[in-house]
């Protein structure tokens, strides 16, 4: 699933500033390759000609958007950190974490071309005032780890990663560092807290890690696919990325676009963003024979479900906003006629119950709970009032609820799924209501 499946006659430097470079047989791309393909140009252009203050306004006007789901503008969080006079600020922390179900985007980047992730790193320090960056990596990426550890010793060799890079004046170096393999380490304040060592319990925000993050020091944490675009942003600028979402988005620029699921061909492309779903199913040759698109989650589990009708809507981060389920990483999985979406969700469920903390009430009992009775419903054994208590779980896991976003990514699915399919969850309900006396809170599983 892993494979860019685009001819590389069809990448170009001008549209495809993520991509361009990648070979077609998906070999690793060391200094010298990314060096002689324009590399580490727009890190130079930036500590020559650019003030840190310059770089930021930049990234705000190219309004470069949280490729991990999140789509806040990069430009805005780096600019939390140009609070006080203390140097060098803090941290810019990279996001490799990626263990977003169905997602597989941030693994091509770190494995095929390690140097843009760090030449976004050196320029994201820069605009921070940060000497020093890590890359948070999810345990199991053992070949991203490869690649990215021998891509921070290739550009602390030449001259690009340590004391004074490229000759600038600035010092910057990178540490790798790998995770345990939690989900929830890819929650920005529970990364924090790991990366020191501690529990990966999320933080209550605010404060944003922009103010106080890592060791207490202003931190900057991005998605590795939202540094990866930050070099062609200063190297072509804010309205040369800008173009090219080519009208088909108020947001700038492109996104890695996949699909997974009964698809011909499963798969990953660099497009304009905005580009729609449909687009992307039809470029892996559309639904495989004998099955037909019954549903689909636009980027993630921790998306909400849509129908076919909404294959024509424009994927940013906007537009899916607008009914009922949000772009997430922009990895689709589709779902066929002949699946069953309530074992789905369960399987979901049962993902983001064993991935809670556990810090907070309606995540650490609510995902179990709401786990037993979509696997009652599932075995067609639900009771009446199972879907009513399963609303009551969407609500309660839903925003405001819980310290991070892990609830309420879960409940999304849960929410989305009774609002379309709700035939499906009665067809599993065989069981008249239970009796009050009986325990209706398997707590603690
Ligand atoms: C300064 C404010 N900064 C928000 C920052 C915030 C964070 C970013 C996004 O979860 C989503 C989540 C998952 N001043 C700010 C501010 N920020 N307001 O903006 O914040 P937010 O609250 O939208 O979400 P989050 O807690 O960071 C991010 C979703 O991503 N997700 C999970 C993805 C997993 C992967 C992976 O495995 N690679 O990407 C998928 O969609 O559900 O909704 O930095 O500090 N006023």
């Amino acid at each position: 699933h892993c494979q860019l499946r685009q001819g590389a006659e069809e990448r170009r430097a001008e549209t495809h500033p993520l991509t361009w470079r990648l070979r077609q047989d998906g070999a690793r791309i060391g200094l010298d390759e990314y060096r002689q393909k324009d590399g580490y140009q727009g890190a130079i252009r930036t500590l020559e000609q650019h003030s840190p203050g310059d770089v930021i306004d930049i990234m705000k006007e190219a309004n470069v958007r949280g490729r991990g789901g999140g789509g806040f503008s990069a430009g805005v969080k780096w600019s939390l950190t140009q609070v006080g006079d203390h140097l060098p600020r803090g941290y810019v922390l990279c996001n490799a974490d990626e263990m977003e179900p169905g997602t597989f985007k941030d693994r091509l980047l770190l494995e095929q071309q390690p140097h843009l992730l760090i030449e976004g790193m050196i320029i994201a320090g820069y605009a921070n005032r940060s000497q020093y960056g890590y890359v948070f990596l999810r345990r199991e990426y053992v070949e991203a780890a490869r690649s990215v550890a021998l891509a921070i010793e290739e550009a602390r060799e030449a001259g690009l990663l340590g004391n004074d890079v490229a000759g600038s004046g600035f010092d910057f170096d990178i540490a790798l560092h790998t995770g345990a393999g939690r989900y929830i380490c890819g929650e920005e304040t529970a990364l924090i807290n790991s990366l020191e060592g501690k529990r990966a319990n999320p933080r209550n925000k605010p404060p944003f890690p922009g103010q106080s993050g890592a060791w207490g020091k202003p931190t900057v944490v991005n998605n590795v696919e939202t540094l990866c675009n930050a070099p062609a942003v200063m190297q072509h600028g804010a309205a040369w990325y800008q173009g090219l979402s080519g009208g088909l988005s108020e947001d700038g620029g492109t996104k890695l676009y996949g699909i997974s699921g009964l698809v011909e061909r499963p798969g990953l492309w660099e497009l304009p963003i905005g580009t729609t779903g449909r687009e992307i199913l039809e470029r892996a040759g559309g639904m495989r024979e004998g099955h037909t698109l019954k549903t689909w989650l636009p980027g993630g589990g921790s998306t909400g479900f849509l129908l076919p009708e909404h294959l024509d809507l424009a994927m940013d981060f906007d537009t899916i906003g607008e009914y009922g389920s949000r772009m997430g990483t922009g990895l689709m999985a589709v779902v066929s006629e002949r699946q069953s979406v309530i074992s789905l969700l369960r399987n979901l469920e049962q993902f983001f119950a064993r991935e809670s903390c556990g810090w907070c009430t309606p995540c650490r009992d609510g995902l179990p709970w709401t786990v037993k009775i979509l696997q009652a419903i599932e075995r067609g054994e639900g009771e009446q009032g199972d879907i009513e208590i399963l609303e009551q779980h969407a609500t309660d896991l839903g925003p405001g609820r819980t310290f991070c976003a892990h609830a309420p990514g879960a409940a999304m699915p849960l929410e989305s799924a009774i609002r379309h399919f709700r035939a499906d969850f009665e067809a599993g309900i065989s069981h008249p209501k239970r009796a009050a006396h009986a325990d209706p809170i398997p707590v603690g599983q």
